[in-house]
């Protein structure tokens, strides 16, 4: 049989666990608690002709390099690989949630959107056009409630579409980062894409927005490659250039940008049920 590894990405509390444990018949522990150890856990179960094994990971605000569970899921992700990535994100608190998913979209991997905790969304009566969303980032979204199970075939039948690599909405997207930025991130992912060498699973995309954002992981991974030099001296200068269009350091311009992109799409995409109610015209 196939076999398929996928990973769950999310937040802390998006409801990774239950859905793991719904969909590999385990029983890991549920609920508000904060971990000592930072691990992952795994399991396995079959599907329509095909073996998933899955894992359950740390959840994490965005893929930094400030926590260890932030280098935990980063290193899991450049490691071991998954064919498939679930990130699962909370329905009603996507301008939050989709931080992380911006940077897995730099990543360049494979990867589905589980809009978990539809139930909620739905109770609050809002309203959220998942399909446009996921074409306006070029990632499949599909609404799960993991904590009974809703959705979830749903879910893997297009983990599987994406792996066989016949879903439609999956297509190259980036999140554009504007004018000043993009062009520092082409200067920078020009030098490391002509390196040889350089970790082929994290993309060159991915690692020049990390440079761009003083990331010291990655610092320390392109620091032992032979263009290093070249490549750090190149992200200094568009460092300061974009300092200076933007009068804030590189980071926060990033951050600002990807934030600016989750609220236009949700814009577009997203009717809130109490902002209905709350503003009666
Ligand atoms: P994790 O931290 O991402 O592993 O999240 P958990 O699976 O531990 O879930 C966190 C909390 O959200 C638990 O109280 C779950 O019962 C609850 N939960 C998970 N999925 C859903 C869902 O789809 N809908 C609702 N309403 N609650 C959920
Ligand atoms: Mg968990
Ligand atoms: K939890």
């Amino acid at each position: 049989a196939h076999v398929i590894n996928v990973a769950l990405v999310g937040n802390p509390n998006c409801g990774k666990t239950s859905l793991f444990n719904v969909a590999s018949g385990a029983k890991e522990h549920v609920g508000n608690y904060s971990g000592v150890t930072v691990d992952a856990k795994s399991g396995h179960f079959d599907y329509k002709g095909y073996r998933f094994n899955i894992v359950d990971l740390p959840g994490t605000y965005s893929l930094a390099s400030y926590s260890p569970e932030e280098l935990y899921v980063r290193k899991y992700l450049r490691d071991a690989t998954p064919d498939v990535i679930i990130n699962v994100v909370v329905a009603s608190n996507l301008e939050r949630n989709l931080y992380l998913t911006t940077e897995l979209i730099d990543m360049d991997r494979s990867m589905v959107i589980a809009l978990n905790m539809y139930d909620e969304l739905e109770k609050r009566g809002d309203r959220l056009d998942y399909k446009l969303l996921g074409s306006m980032i070029g990632v499949p979204v599909v609404p799960t409630v993991s904590r009974t199970g809703q959705g979830l075939n749903e879910l893997f039948d297009t983990v599987i579409d994406v792996y066989e690599g016949r879903d439609e909405d999956v297509r190259h997207v980036h999140v554009n980062l504007g004018e000043d930025i993009e062009r520092g991130v082409t200067a920078v992912k020009d030098l490391i894409k002509a390196e040889p060498d350089v970790s082929p699973r994290f993309s060159p995309r991915f690692i020049a927005i990390k440079l761009l954002e003083d990331d010291a992981e990655v610092i320390r991974l392109v620091e032992s490659l032979p263009g290093s030099a070249q490549i750090m001296e190149a992200t200094r200068a568009e460092q300061q250039r974009i300092e200076l269009m933007r009068k804030e350091d590189a980071s926060s311009a990033i951050a600002d940008e990807k934030y600016g992109f989750i609220a236009g799409a949700l814009a577009e995409t997203l009717v809130k049920g109490d902002q209905d109610r709350n503003n009666p015209t």
